[in-house]
């Protein structure tokens, strides 16, 4: 029986039976022959092995979510076989704490993760928010900020003025309602053709968010999503939704246990980008921006260049990652 080759992108899947999306648009559940050809996967861009990935090699290598595959199907048969993966061009992927165990990658091929907040009901947590952002930004992948249900606190211009610190910071912040479809043109925009990670606390409308830009897909809205994992800590199923008209949108639970995925105290302030922007000028290179004599950081702040609100957040989480690190 002759088979043939064909691309796909994995759509879900927990390591069983995995569902594909096939370059002709197909849906088919795969699974993944005993010997897959892992394609860079574990290497650095110049081919060379990475140091973590002796030990890790089962952890790093794992089929995520995103990922692009090639598929070998038998004529006639409903299912295939999951033969390569492709090279990944981005991640998004928690740290196991410690470092040893690898990562567990959430979801691959990443264009942009959207966080989304509500303006009320239930009520925004900047320094929620903060902690998204620098997992995002610790993960070197674009983020956009949605703030919906802006009809709730007086619409666009009160929030726009909420959410100044984080305009000023470089993030595009969009301004949603879906009760009176504001927004949702240009959110709609900036999801096409992209594979978007949508995260944010529970009950903010994220679910509601895509159906009202892209009818057809019909998640369910005002149910605890969540619910189905409590318990089960091994679970991050990542699910990707095809969007009509090309691009995908990635709901993932497992980001919204906001831990800090092993980040280490030096690395936050490459994390905030106002903050990264000044970090360089400062006396010392091992500057933590808090005591230091002429500190680029707090110099700014002084200016007006930096929120200050958003410094206390680095200053506050820099302590928070400094007692729960490994000390070596
Ligand atoms: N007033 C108002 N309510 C909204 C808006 N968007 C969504 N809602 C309501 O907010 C509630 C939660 O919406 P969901 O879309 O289920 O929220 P979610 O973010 O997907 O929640 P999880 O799936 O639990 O993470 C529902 O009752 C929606 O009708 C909005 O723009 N304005
Ligand atoms: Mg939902
Ligand atoms: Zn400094």
């Amino acid at each position: 029986m002759s088979e043939r080759q064909m691309k796909g992108v994995v759509l879900s899947g927990t390591g069983g039976v995995w569902r594909v999306q096939r370059e002709d648009g197909v849906i088919l559940e795969a699974s993944l022959r005993g010997r897959v050809k892992k394609s860079n996967a574990g290497r650095r861009p110049d081919g060379s092995l990475r140091r973590d990935t002796v030990e890790s090699a089962a952890e790093t290598l794992k089929l995520a979510v995103g990922d692009h595959v090639v598929l070998e199907q038998e004529e006639q048969s409903p299912t295939a076989a999951i033969s390569e993966i492709l090279p990944r061009t981005s991640r998004l992927a928690r740290r196991a704490p410690g470092g040893g165990q690898g990562e567990r990658i959430l979801a691959a091929n990443v264009d942009q993760v959207v966080v989304v907040f509500a303006a009320a009901n239930p009520d925004p947590h900047p320094r929620m928010l903060d902690r998204f952002l620098v997992i995002v930004e610790a993960n070197d992948l674009v983020a956009r900020i949605v703030i919906n249900k802006v009809e709730l606190t007086g619409g666009r211009t009160v929030e726009q003025e909420r959410w100044r610190d984080y305009e000023q910071a470089g993030y595009h912040v969009h301004y949603t309602s879906v009760k009176e479809r504001e927004g949702l043109d240009e959110l709609h925009d900036a999801l096409a053709d992209k594979v978007s990670v949508l995260t944010g606390p529970s009950g903010v409308g994220k679910s509601s968010l895509l159906n009202a830009m892209f009818p057809g897909l019909e998640l369910r809205i005002g149910e605890i999503s969540e619910s189905v994992n409590k318990g089960r800590h091994t679970t991050v199923g990542a699910y990707l939704h095809p969007l009509p008209g090309g691009g995908y949108v990635a709901d993932t639970p497992g980001l919204r246990e906001v831990g800090m995925w092993a980040l280490l105290p030096t690395e936050l302030d490459q994390c905030y980008p106002e903050l990264r922007a000044h970090r360089d000028e400062c006396r010392f290179a091992d500057c933590t921006h808090r005591v230091e004599p002429d500190c680029a950081v707090r110099a700014a702040v002084e200016r007006g260049e930096v929120s200050r609100r958003r410094y206390e957040s680095y200053v506050k989480l820099r302590s928070e990652l400094e007692a729960s690190a490994p000390a070596w």
